[in-house]
């Protein structure tokens, strides 16, 4: 399989995010995609490229997914920020207002804290001055293997940083900010698949990439993760979201209790294959969490190791062309060997 890795992931490396009332070191450090990398030269699985320079393409294919005016302020939110207080190089940004029920979404506010607060929901995912680029790479990423797919080859792996799945049309959080899930499905779609489905296994509810596609029948989201009455994103993520207009149907939730056993996470991927073959796609989409293992210390299923490698296989199994983008997992030092056995599983069995 083609890995394409993003190679400007270190510029976003923030420091302090907000978690239970204190600002605490970010769990989503540059670590983490270095541990998938030393995994893979122990264990090639595949072949590793930088993605394609193409930017005019990749602008239209992001400009698909996400709000123009998002995209513009996210390009431009650290030299906005630096040219506010010379001092502000030394901070990252975190937002701290947001607009909620009976606000209004539709003025865009001069103040740089509002706009930040508008684009965004949590103040857990610090703008830093390499963020941009580091979100932009992986998105090149995410394209380039889609494209790799489009053009034949059965497995494909974005492997990138920070990651994907929590960005909406016009907002981050979660630690994510362009939607790698929903770009690659895009992608797909734009270049042959008629129909395509992107399954979503982290831990955490794929709020951005239902969002995107909540009024299409063209993609289906399926999201297995711990249940939103009690589990980040909280507000998303619920089992009677189907969808809506042209959209319903297409959406599947299969929220699982914080303590979930193995046995009845397997289940769910089931369930969740299932809705894949219904919809009959023409190519999956894989948003690659590992935060469902054991020790992942923000998380609640219980992984293991070996679950990687069966998970790898049962992907395969689908019998779909895949593209794969590298989500969360923050048990640092197990990410690495958690993502290759996804992806020795997955081509073992192609
Ligand atoms: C990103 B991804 C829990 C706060 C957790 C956000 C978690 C984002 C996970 N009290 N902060 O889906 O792995
Ligand atoms: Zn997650």
């Amino acid at each position: 399989m083609k890995i394409f890795r993003n190679a400007l992931h270190r510029r976003h490396d923030a420091r302090l995010e907000m978690y239970r009332g204190r600002l605490v070191p970010c769990h989503e450090t540059p670590a983490r995609l270095d541990h998938v990398l030393a995994e893979l030269a122990r264990r090639p699985v595949g072949s590793l490229h930088d993605p394609a320079p193409d930017d005019a393409a990749l602008d239209a294919a992001l400009a698909a997914i996400h709000a123009p005016r998002y995209l513009d302020f996210l390009a431009g939110a650290w030299d906005e920020w630096v040219a506010l207080d010379p001092a502000n190089a030394d901070l990252d940004i975190l937002p701290a207002v947001w607009p909620v029920r009976g606000f209004r979404a539709d003025v865009l506010p001069e103040s740089f804290a509002a706009r930040i607060g508008l684009f965004s929901f949590d103040a857990g995912s610090p703008v830093m001055a390499g963020t941009w680029a580091a979100a932009r790479e992986g998105a090149a990423c995410a394209r380039s293997a889609a494209l790799a797919v489009s053009g034949g080859e059965r497995a494909a792996f974005a492997l990138t940083r920070p990651p994907g799945h929590h960005a909406g049309p016009d907002f981050f959080g979660g630690y994510c900010f362009l939607n790698n899930a929903a770009l690659a499905a895009q992608t797909l779609r734009d270049h042959g698949a008629a129909r395509v489905a992107v399954l979503d296994v982290d831990y955490h509810h794929g709020n951005g990439t239902q969002t995107i596609f909540y009024g299409r029948d063209d993609v289906l989201t399926v999201s297995l993760h711990g249940d939103p009455r009690t589990e980040y994103p909280f507000f998303l993520g619920h089992a009677d979201e189907r969808g809506e207009g042209a959209g319903l149907g297409a959406n599947l939730n299969l929220p699982l209790p914080r303590g979930t056993s193995v046995a009845t996470w397997f289940e769910a991927l089931e369930a969740g294959l299932a809705a894949v073959a219904a919809h009959r796609a023409e190519a999956l989409v894989v948003a690659l969490g590992v935060d469902t293992f054991e020790g992942d210390p923000i998380s609640g299923f219980h992984l293991r190791a070996d679950d990687y490698l069966r998970l790898g296989e049962r992907l395969a199994r689908a019998g779909l062309p895949v593209v794969l983008t590298m989500e969360g997992g923050y048990a640092v030092a197990e990410v690495g060997g958690n993502v290759v056995n996804v992806l020795e599983g997955l081509v073992a069995s192609l």
